[in-house]
């Protein structure tokens, strides 16, 4: 079945924006790894290498659905952040405004009665909603030790470490 022409280019924009995710989180890892967060810079190494995934699950299903690829310009990331809770902060952000893109394209598949669009965007959603979570949960930690120098680096350890046995 033909994807109606309408959803050719929000489907790239979609690919384009998980690109800019893989980008972004690589720019976040070596803004943590540059000040030597070694578990912080692994974490986000580790985030970039699953969203390049996310990318290519989308190409694979634009080719096996004979859409066109539309190669698009990726944005530049912003390098530099006041703190690592900053960082998470722009990371979460990043990841609502992702979530909602999802869901917008999910609504035109289904106004349209795309049903195969539809099915395959749900692991997108519930891939959303795990990383929003993820997020939010670093986030959280930070935003309990404040300023506290020794129990940054205890976090950045433990990041380091989950990041290690999630791989
Ligand atoms: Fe690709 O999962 Fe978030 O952005």
């Amino acid at each position: 079945m033909k994807l109606p022409s309408e959803l050719v280019q929000p489907l790239n924009e979609q690919l384009n924006r998980e690109l800019y995710a893989q980008y972004l989180y690589l720019t976040m890892a070596s803004y943590f790894l540059e000040q030597d967060y070694r578990g912080f810079g692994a974490f986000f190494l580790k985030q970039s290498r699953e969203e390049g995934a996310h990318a290519m699950r989308l190409f694979h299903y634009l080719m096996e659905r004979s859409i066109p690829f539309h190669p698009l310009p990726i944005e530049i990331p912003p390098k530099n952040y006041d703190s690592p809770l900053a960082c998470f902060k722009a990371a979460h952000e990043y990841e609502q405004k992702v979530t909602l893109s999802y869901y917008n394209l999910l609504k035109r598949a289904r106004d349209i009665g795309e049903y195969d669009l539809e099915e395959f965007l749900y692991w997108y959603i519930r891939e959303q909603r795990e990383e929003e979570a993820l997020m939010h949960t670093w986030m959280e930690k930070l935003n309990k030790v404040k300023d506290d120098i020794a129990a940054i680096l205890f976090l950045d350890k433990e990041a380091g470490e989950a990041a290690e046995k999630e791989e």
